[in-house]
């Protein structure tokens, strides 16, 4: 049986953000900026010319992990921290799909953390959405992998010891070769880096900044709220000067140590100029997340922080697999019966 693909809305037109959602009942709370990033990705799915049946939404377990219930695409609601060994699987597989993973920090950084590492440096070519709300949300409001320090949750009452991650700093660590952040509460923002992060081949991780008002909520006001956005936030574009402040203020680098200067006595194209491809000033980007939470000094950047390319886990596989086809000609029958055989008794 032949199966009709169907690159438009059945109709003869294009596709749109309604095609892509489906008649269930959204169980996020209401306000939760889940909502935001599954609206940004219903907005560009249409725009990438893929075939609905060809896309494939894997999520993990967490309230994040919801998602693919909303998708009127193919996915599956898989185990704890494993959509990315399942999206690998699939991957190996079926190298045609688009596949995406969507997860949580306690999901992926918590007991996911394993097969995060390992799905970034194989780069299959996949995009993560790390819904980082920094607390656990589905189970009501433990700390996560990356609530700051001191952070009061039901299960750390006199305030967590727990030094966080930096998920920039570990998916650079862990050779990603496209690692960017963005927020729910910038959805041109987020759609531009979800386009980007489409457009590279390799695994895309977008760790995405997700209020989650009801266990903890404004935990990156600093960044989202209109009185302190300017001053706290740098949006990273390939090829421009590293300017915030409203153009007021901007970043040089000492050495290694980037210092922030005022924009009345430095000229913009003296500053820091952002190449994406660079990963020492990627990894110098992502330290931003420590000077920032310890000195409050420097802003918090967001954009696309590194991308490079290198080959896929599926290319060198179905490479592999079509090469020794070519010169091996095994037979299985003759395998099973051969002198590697074994009694089991
Ligand atoms: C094996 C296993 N261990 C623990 C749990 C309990 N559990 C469910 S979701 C979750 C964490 C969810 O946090 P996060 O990934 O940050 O997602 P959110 O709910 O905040 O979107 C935990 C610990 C589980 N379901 N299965
Ligand atoms: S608990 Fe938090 S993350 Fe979960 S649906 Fe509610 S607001 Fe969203």
């Amino acid at each position: 049986m032949s199966v009709q693909v169907l690159n438009s809305s059945g109709n003869g037109n294009p596709l749109t953000a309604k095609d892509y959602a489906t008649d269930q009942d959204v169980r996020w709370c209401p306000g939760c900026g889940d909502y935001s990033i599954l609206k940004q990705v219903q907005t560009v799915l249409p725009t990438l010319d893929i075939p609905k049946e060809k896309t494939v939404f894997v999520s993990g377990i967490g309230c994040a992990a919801r998602y693919p219930y909303y998708m009127n695409t193919y996915g599956m609601h898989s185990i704890h921290g494993r959509a990315t060994a399942v999206a690998s699987g699939l991957k190996a597989a079926r190298p045609d799909l688009d596949v995406w993973i969507i997860t949580g920090d306690g999901d992926a950084l918590s007991i996911g953390g394993n097969h995060f590492i390992h799905l970034l440096r194989r780069n299959f070519n996949v995009n993560v959405l790390l819904f980082n709300n920094e607390i656990y949300g589905l189970t009501k409001g433990q700390y996560s992998p990356t609530s700051p320090k001191g952070k009061v949750t039901k299960s750390t009452p006199y305030g967590s010891v727990d030094h966080p991650f930096n998920p920039i700093a570990l998916a650079l660590g862990a050779e990603g070769t496209f690692v960017a952040r963005s927020m729910d509460r910038d959805p041109k923002h987020l759609r531009d880096i979800l386009l980007a992060a489409h457009e590279h081949k390799g695994t895309s991780f977008i760790d995405i900044y997700q209020n989650c008002n009801v266990f903890n909520d404004g935990a990156f006001g600093l960044f989202t709220d209109k009185a302190t956005k300017d001053d706290h936030t740098l949006f990273l574009e390939d090829g421009k000067p590293l300017i915030f402040g409203k153009e007021t203020k901007g970043i040089k680098l000492d050495g290694f140590k980037p210092i922030v200067v005022s924009l009345e006595e430095t000229a913009a194209d003296e500053c820091w100029i952002h190449d994406p491809k660079d990963k020492i000033k990627a990894s110098i980007l992502s330290g931003f997340f420590e000077y920032d939470m310890n000195q409050g000094a420097l802003p918090r950047p967001f954009g696309i922080f590194y991308k490079n390319e290198r080959a896929t886990y599926e290319d060198l596989l179905t490479e592999q697999i079509e090469d020794h086809k070519k010169t091996d000609n095994t037979d299985l029958d003759k395998l099973l019966s051969g002198e590697n055989t074994w009694e089991v008794k």
